[in-house]
């Protein structure tokens, strides 16, 4: 019975220990002197984490476009509220900032290294900078 309680415990440890939260603030501007911006335009993370999205300064939100096949799109999260989203579909996420879009307030998510879906993501139209901005970080991956 003892064993079987201790391989439990150290299944739950194993398990939960490779799960990472990552931390994502939503900016007005960036140490690097970008505007209307999120802290990481790209962020790569493994199958299983979570990203906790910050309201580090007032007026952001955070809305997800499009994603791999299958993925259900999360309603777009209240201005100044913060929200966390866990992954466990590999492949590359796309999502904006509803305001700042066009302004290429906009960032990626990519899961498990997995780009098979760039060509889907990349054909998205946020408008203004948002696409530029689109295009030049996809063209980086
Ligand atoms: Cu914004």
């Amino acid at each position: 019975m003892k064993f079987i309680i201790i391989s439990i415990i150290s299944f739950y440890f194993t398990f939960y220990s490779f799960s990472k939260e990552i931390i994502i603030d939503m900016l007005n501007k960036r140490d690097d002197g970008q505007k209307m911006v999120y802290s990481q335009d790209i962020a790569k993370i493994a199958l299983g984490d979570t990203i906790k999205w910050l309201p580090t300064n007032g007026g952001h939100n955070v809305e997800f476009l499009a994603g791999p096949e299958g993925f259900e799109l999360p309603p777009k999260s209240y201005i100044n509220k913060e929200v966390s989203i866990t992954f466990n579909k590999s492949g590359i996420y796309l999502y904006v900032c509803s305001p700042h879009s066009i302004m290429g307030m906009i960032g990626l998510v990519i899961v498990g290294n997995d780009t098979s879906n760039k060509d889907s993501i990349i054909s998205y139209d946020i408008g203004g900078k948002g696409t530029r901005k689109l295009k030049k970080l996809l063209e980086g991956i």
